[in-house]
């Protein structure tokens, strides 16, 4: 996969050569390009913002040296393809593990960076932009840490990263559930104790364990997401036994 990032903050993305993102790197499964918006600007003081119409604080990103810096990736990526653009902006929609494994099948993403109070709506919705992506409900200074945020989420998807199968079909995590408990040595971790049942070798009653125990974690902290998951007639029932003893409706 090719990923093309137009940024204010080069450097920025340095980070990714460590760990996932530097092993998808090496392994050249990712080829990753930064861009530098200010090298697009024209004037001799490279200036990417400029002041609202209509007043207001802050400043904006310029169009002119985003678009050029659009138009030139454009012309460097794979002959005859065009590349999927994201624009990463707390307007857009909420980045999830689905989202992440659609784009970890594109062949070639553009991820724009915006910076300042924000960009010219001029870029939103247009030739330049195919989809504007949030990483959550809160105010970054940027999207630079929200591009960082999908790289790697798309990377450790990517097939020979993490030892992935060939085929990039993911499992949502794991069936759109939270993870179930882990632990490793020592047995004993100031008076907490692993459970007998993992060190008895019953893979059976193991697995069985922690897929109870997944279905009881995402029940107590995030019951938004049981209605998307895949589950079990029997897990069902227990669920509508717990919702009625918790004295829910359902
Ligand atoms: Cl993509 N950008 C900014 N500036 N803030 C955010 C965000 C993006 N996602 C969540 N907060």
């Amino acid at each position: 996969m090719r990923i093309d990032a137009a940024t204010l903050f080069p450097a920025a993305f340095d980070y990714l050569r460590l760990s996932v993102t530097g092993e998808a790197l090496r392994l050249g499964v990712l080829d990753l390009h930064v861009h530098d918006i200010r090298d697009f600007a024209l004037d001799r003081n490279k200036k990417v913002d400029d002041a609202p119409y209509g007043g207001g604080a802050g400043m904006l990103m310029a169009p002119g040296p985003v678009a050029r810096a659009l138009d030139h990736i454009r012309t460097v990526g794979p002959r005859g393809t065009a590349p999927h653009a994201v624009l990463l902006t707390p307007r857009g929609a909420r980045l999830d593990q689905a989202r992440l494994e659609a784009l970890a099948r594109r062949s070639w993403l553009v991820l724009l960076c915006a910076r300042y109070e924000g960009m010219d709506e001029r870029l939103h919705a247009s030739r330049f932009v195919d989809e504007e992506l949030s990483i959550g409900d809160y105010v970054l200074a940027g999207g630079d840490l929200a591009a960082l945020v999908v790289v790697e989420g798309v990377a450790r998807l990517l097939p020979g990263v993490l030892g992935n199968a060939e085929s990039p079909v993911q499992e949502s995590f794991h069936g759109g559930l939270l993870e179930y408990p882990q632990y490793t040595r020592p047995e004993e971790f100031e008076g907490g104790r692993v459970p007998r049942l993992l060190l008895s070798g019953h893979q059976g009653r193991i697995d069985r364990w922690r897929r109870a125990m997944a279905v009881k974690i995402t029940y107590r902290r995030r019951p938004d997401l049981l209605a998307g998951a895949e589950l079990t007639p029997e897990e069902k029932e227990r669920l509508v036994r717990w919702r009625e003893r918790d004295g829910g409706e359902d």
